[in-house]
């Protein structure tokens, strides 16, 4: 470990120069990121204002902590999951003079110590992905809103639910923009990014043949409507479990078979969770799953394969390939876990791919930079969770469109007057 008090801690310095050519790629592939870190690098709206970031430390989320160096910000990072973090990339940014604490593999005790220690910037702004550092503000350091933080962004919709019950509740004491509910972040992000990098995470963790095997995927939302798109395009037999009714239907239309875990359980070959809640694959599952069945979660959180119940039903058990435990039943049959049971596309793989977090980054600028210009006005938002605003969603998808060398229509004047006009009928 390499350490630095109240500076950095991460795995190895060593790594740092694996981690910039990690950051080159990723910077090559995210020119949306890039068209914004040159404007603003130019005027550094940021400067004089600290972000505390607890997010994924890949090689996109190191492109995003760039660009708010490059446009004035003091920055300081922890990850966002205990398994997620690219040591390389981690190094390359504290050889750039970044603070990071963060490494691969960390206990959840240390999580937190990481969370703490960017703490001590007293930031002015929060940048969270699953709401763990705005959580741990509110428990622990309550004084920080009223002294500091002038407002945050959330990156994912578990963390956007969090947030939205805390302001529910009248507990949440600084305004927070929810990035994860953007158009350009979830109809892409969580469709597109998900959908490859799970498939990513399970081929890197168990390199089977998909074609042909029962796929079950357990949530048909954004995340798991992509997940079951990509393993059908991979020649799987998908199966998909739901609660919601509407949920269940759409993927019934979309031609998947759709039924209880229950039944799902005795035919599955591989299991994906992406439902956002606890305990959707527990004992009564694990009982009845075939010899082999192979066990991953795509959630934020790695509540949802209960993997206590598992232990239970378990005789002995090993890594067999990285990120792939194989688990030993009492009677003799086999269960495989990837990555712990946590989010696999992070911990087995690299996350989603660059071009589609270039937009869902692009959105956390744009916010972060909202929070900045309200605040020089003296402008103070609701404490509660807010929308980004419409026309952000059409600008950044212009933009990465025109990156795209894809052209489109423009409404003309008569077509703006008749789409207002409730006149014209028939
Ligand atoms: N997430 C997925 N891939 C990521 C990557 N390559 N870098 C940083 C974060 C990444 C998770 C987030 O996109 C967030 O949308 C989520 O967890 O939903």
């Amino acid at each position: 470990m390499d350490h630095k008090e109240g500076k950095y801690k991460v795995a190895d310095l060593k790594l740092a120069s694996e981690g910039q050519r990690l950051i080159e790629w990723a910077e090559s592939r995210m020119p949306v990121l890039m068209a914004l870190r040159e404007k603003y690098a130019k005027t550094k709206p940021f400067k004089g204002y600290r972000i505390a970031g607890c997010l994924h430390v890949t090689k996109e989320t190191a492109v995003l902590v760039k660009t708010f160096v490059a446009a004035g910000a003091e920055v300081s990072w922890s990850g966002c999951n205990p398994l997620s973090t690219n040591d390389a990339v981690a190094a390359a940014l504290v050889d750039e003079g970044i603070s990071v604490f963060a490494w691969h593999g960390l206990s959840v005790k240390e999580f937190y110590w990481c969370i703490e220690e960017t703490l001590k910037m007293h930031p002015n702004l929060t940048l969270d992905d699953g709401a763990d550092l705005i959580f741990t503000i509110h428990k622990d350091h309550p004084d920080f809103a009223g002294k500091f933080v002038i407002g945050g962004t959330e990156e994912t919709t578990t963390g956007v639910h969090r947030l939205r019950a805390m302001a529910a509740d009248g507990a949440l004491k600084y305004p927070v923009i929810a990035v994860n509910d953007a158009e350009t972040k979830w109809d892409f992000d969580n469709v597109y990014g998900t959908g490859q990098s799970t498939l990513d995470g399970i081929l890197r963790a168990t390199s089977v043949l998909l074609a042909g095997k029962n796929f079950v995927v357990a949530g048909y939302g954004h995340c798991g409507k992509g997940v079951a798109l990509r393993a059908k395009g991979l020649g799987a037999n998908v199966i998909v479990t739901e609660v919601k009714p509407t949920a269940a239907l759409k993927a019934t239309l979309e031609g998947f078979r759709v039924m209880k875990m229950d039944d799902a359980a005795k035919i599955g070959d591989i299991f994906v969770t992406a439902t956002g809640v606890r305990d959707v694959i527990v004992k009564r599952h694990f009982e009845s799953m075939k010899e082999g069945a192979i066990v991953c979660n795509t959630g934020h959180y790695d509540c949802e394969l209960n993997l206590n119940d598992l232990a239970r039903l378990m005789k002995s058990r090993r890594e067999i390939r990285d990120n792939n435990e194989e688990y030993v039943l009492k009677n003799k049959g086999r269960i495989y876990v990837l990555a712990q049971g946590r989010l696999v596309n992070l911990a087995a793989a690299e996350g989603h791919p660059s071009e589609v977090m270039d937009m869902s980054f692009a959105n956390q600028f744009m916010s972060q930079l909202r929070l900045v210009e309200f605040h020089k006005k003296g402008q103070k938002p609701e404490n509660t969770v807010h929308d980004i605003p419409p026309e952000q969603d059409q600008e950044i998808g212009l933009l990465k469109l025109s990156t795209m060398g894809i052209k489109i229509d423009k409404l003309t004047s008569a077509q703006e007057k008749y789409m207002n006009d409730y006149s014209s009928g028939t």
